[in-house]
């Protein structure tokens, strides 16, 4: 099979050039830039089975979603969306490959945990995944089990400050952890909140009457992420290995990472939409505001333009979603009386692309090479899949999206295909959709409307992060 995508803009994380891109068997085979001025390129006579036209149109490789939650069990329910939803919805929005969360469960080892979610994205994601691995118990098996799972192509282990008696581990066992990690070249992903302090002053805010959603964001202070950040850097320097730094949400904690990564340190992080672009007055609708209740939590306003200065100055290295769902009836409604009940998570998968477009590129906060960059080629190197992934490069695989930078379109749950009956963008009308999202070559979505194969995903084995490799 043979797909010519024509007289498009290629953008990159590197530049920006006309050229047609040719690919066979779902990878990519040529790609042949326009001389200056001129309409056609060498391949003008090459007969392909399709040619997609991209006049007018970027052609950028498909985003790649490195944080998201399918099906997580979770504050009592479970993350709503499926593989199968979940990947399809993000396939609508220009994301062509997820990395999700498997979950060890505590007292079990981490192969059990990894089964579970192989079972579950098997067959059923559209899109291609990889998984990291939630370690909820650092002991000498799983420590020992780590090594294995470095060599099966799941190199990174998520690891909490946060969330006491569920996930949260001390200090001495995220120590272990990363040590492990100097040992086998994976890479300790942490959720940096101070998770027992917090707990104390939710308990006092309840106690005190203050029992609607805006607690939650008012009990999560941002000085007890950067305090959580700080430590985890201080760890991973005395270890002597990186650390990434999942959903980074405040100014407090990008200080921590600037001031690591000024002194030399590998420390890096991503941040998500939903800290780009909301904030913490939108928690304080009364029981509203449970739809935006996910930790860390939404921050006072002033800390979005922090963590867009964080963007363009490579503080932080890229953007996941920490896309986890719930619907607001029946799930978030699990808190009404007790914030502190509510399930933490939200919806963001479908609309990350084009949000960084059109927050990013269109509102002159970063360049459309950046924007490529923090969407899908800086998490394929973060995460050891580049350029297999996050290229428009001879051998990478076509995960390609061909781009409208002008359309318009307006985000409403009543359109959008999360299956969660919300949007925390409703009514907002953003710049820059994909016109055509291609995964390996195969055409999933054209103008809006699946096109695509069931269970086209496959998982990927990921290597050593291209960010942090040790002398
Ligand atoms: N934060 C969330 O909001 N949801 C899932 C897990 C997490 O750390
Ligand atoms: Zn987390
Ligand atoms: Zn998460």
């Amino acid at each position: 099979m043979r797909t010519l995508i024509k007289n498009g803009l290629v953008v990159t994380a590197d530049a920006s050039f006309e050229a047609d891109v040719v690919i066979v068997d779902g990878k990519i085979d040529a790609v042949s830039r326009r001389a200056s001025g001129a309409v056609e390129t060498a391949l003008a006579g090459l007969v392909a089975d399709e040619t997609i036209d991209a006049t007018g149109k970027y052609v950028v490789p498909g985003g790649i979603d490195a944080h998201t939650h399918m099906e997580l069990p979770f504050g009592g329910t479970f993350a709503k969306d499926t593989f199968e939803s979940g990947t399809k919805a993000a396939a609508h929005g220009g994301t062509t490959m997820i990395v999700d969360f498997a979950v060890q469960p505590k007292g079990a080892a981490l192969r059990d945990g990894l089964d579970v979610w192989m079972a579950k994205a098997e067959g059923n994601a559209v899109l291609d995944y990889g998984f990291h691995m939630i370690m909820s118990d650092v002991n000498d098996a799983s420590l020992a089990e780590m090594d294995q799972l470095v060599a099966e192509g799941i190199p990174d282990f998520k690891l909490f400050t946060a969330y006491p008696g569920v996930f949260l581990s001390p200090d001495d066992h995220i120590f272990r952890a990363m040590k492990q990690t100097r040992k086998n070249g994976g890479m300790i992903m942490m959720h940096a909140e101070n998770g027992p302090v917090i707990d104390v002053i939710a308990a006092d805010l309840v106690a005190s009457g203050m029992t609607d959603p805006i607690g939650h964001g008012l009990a999560r202070y941002p000085i007890l992420e950067g305090e959580a950040t700080n430590r985890c850097i201080r760890l991973a320097e005395a270890a002597g290995v990186p650390v990434y730094f999942v959903h980074l949400s405040s100014r407090d904690a990008l200080e921590a990472v600037t001031a690591a990564r000024g002194r030399g340190s590998m420390a890096f992080a991503e941040t998500c939409p939903q800290y780009l672009f909301l904030s913490i007055d939108d928690m304080g609708n009364g029981f509203e505001g449970a739809k935006y209740v996910c930790s860390p939590p939404l921050r006072p306003k002033d800390h979005q333009e922090d963590l867009w200065r964080g963007l363009r100055t490579d503080i932080l290295q890229l953007v996941g979603t920490d896309h986890c769902p719930f619907d607001f009836e029946g799930q978030k409604e699990l808190g009404r009386g007790d914030f502190r009940k509510i399930p933490n998570g939200l919806p963001a998968i479908e609309d990350r692309v084009d949000l960084l477009h059109h927050g990013g590129v269109v509102g002159g906060r970063i360049s459309r090479e950046r924007w490529v960059e923090i969407a899908s080629t800086a998490p394929a190197k973060m995460f050891g899949m580049y350029p297999q992934k996050g290229a428009i490069a001879v051998g990478s695989d076509a995960d390609i999206l061909v781009y409208d930078p002008n359309r318009k379109r307006t985000i409403s749950a009543a359109t959008h295909h999360m299956d969660v009956d919300y949007s925390l963008f409703e009514g907002w009308e953003i710049q820059g959709a994909s016109d055509v999202v291609m995964s390996r070559g195969t055409v999933l979505v054209r103008d809006g409307q699946w096109v695509g194969p069931a269970g086209h995903g496959q998982f990927v084995r990921r290597g050593r992060s291209d960010f942090a490799r040790l002398a």
